[in-house]
């Protein structure tokens, strides 16, 4: 068998969200992850499968899905060259260096990024990473509700899942994972920010839709663009999820209530997935009888992400909260 990049991450007991929601909330610290985000376990499978005899990878990405790549990428002794739009924080550039990544800065946001890896693919004849758009990483990424399932017990089924969305790759991938494990009746809330929300967009318009500027500082949440098995997902009667927005504000004041409570820092576009029990939008869901008033565990996915330092943090307050 091939070797596995991720690791199996802890889920822990949040006394202090469970407080406020009114229901156990458990957090599935995938921040805790080699290359500091989920994003690991689906590109890692996808180098796995397509990698492997590669002259290079590239990848386009906001940071983390290239963290993965790198990651991934330098454990196969292939070369990584990743292309972050000038959003991406310099933090992040440099630890794409120290991963052993080559790193491109092209363009104003991830789609800009993005088209340029699609060209040199081509004409560099390296294997394209995708960040969220493929079959693979939704299979990669599904591996963590399995981990959740074992976690829990055989007794104990989530109430409700809180993801974040960027392109959708996460989404698909909990719920591939949902699936797998015969939870398809467990209501997912999908979380993004005002300025980066092309599912709530997409879903609202009843078809795919483009954004026409990222203005949100979750900027790993950037994609102008939904993938469309995402989308397809939003419309089936077989399933149930909830598209939600929060301010960056908001995410903000998660982020840094998380640091609080739980001692772990995580990025903008985690704290939007965690907005949703400090901006009370899970009880709200409730109260609207969108969300059962009682329902079993809240299972939070910790996205994580290496957007983020202190100086990071200080200057996003700055730029916020002035
Ligand atoms: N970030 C992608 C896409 O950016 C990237 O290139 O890193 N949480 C974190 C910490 C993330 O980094 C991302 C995606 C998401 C959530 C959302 O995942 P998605 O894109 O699969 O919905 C533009």
């Amino acid at each position: 068998m091939a070797e596995v990049f991720h690791l199996k991450t802890p889920l822990l007991e949040s006394i202090n969200m469970s407080k406020r929601v009114g229901t156990t909330v458990y957090l599935k610290m995938e921040n805790a992850q080699p290359s500091g985000s989920f994003k690991i376990r689906g590109i890692g499978h996808l180098c796995q499968q397509l990698a492997r005899h590669s002259k290079g990878v590239i990848c386009s990405s906001g940071g983390n899905a290239g963290m993965a790549a790198a990651y991934a990428a330098q454990k196969m002794g292939v070369p990584a060259t990743i292309i972050v739009p000038s959003s991406t924080p310099p933090l992040v550039v440099q630890r794409l260096h120290d991963q052993g990544a080559t790193v491109r800065i092209v363009g104003k946001v991830w789609d800009d990024a993005n088209t340029e890896a699609l060209k040199l693919a081509e004409t560099e004849g390296l294997t394209y990473v995708a960040p969220f758009d493929h079959p693979l990483l939704w299979e990669g990424h599904a591996s963590m509700i399995a981990e959740v399932t074992a976690s829990l017990g055989p007794s104990v089924k989530p109430g409700a899942v809180v993801v974040s969305v960027g392109g959708g790759g996460l989404l698909c991938g909990v719920i591939q994972g949902l699936k797998d494990v015969g939870w398809t009746d467990v209501p997912i809330v999908a979380m993004e920010t005002v300025g980066a929300h092309c599912f709530n967009a997409a879903i609202k318009a009843g078809k795919l839709v483009t954004l026409d500027d990222i203005t949100s500082e979750a900027k790993c949440l950037g994609a102008k663009t939904a993938c469309k098995q995402a989308f397809d997902y939003s419309q089936s009667s077989e399933l149930t999820i909830i598209s939600e927005l929060v301010t960056d504000q908001q995410a903000l004041h998660a982020i840094q209530t998380f640091l609080d409570e739980e001692r772990v820092l995580v990025e903008m576009a985690c704290g939007a997935a965690l907005a949703a029990v400090y901006s009370g939008i899970i009880v709200r869901l409730q109260n609207e009888g969108r969300l059962p008033a009682l329902m079993g565990p809240l299972l939070m996915i910790v996205c994580g992400g290496s957007t983020i330092n202190m100086e990071q943090l200080t200057n996003l307050k700055h730029k916020l909260q002035s």
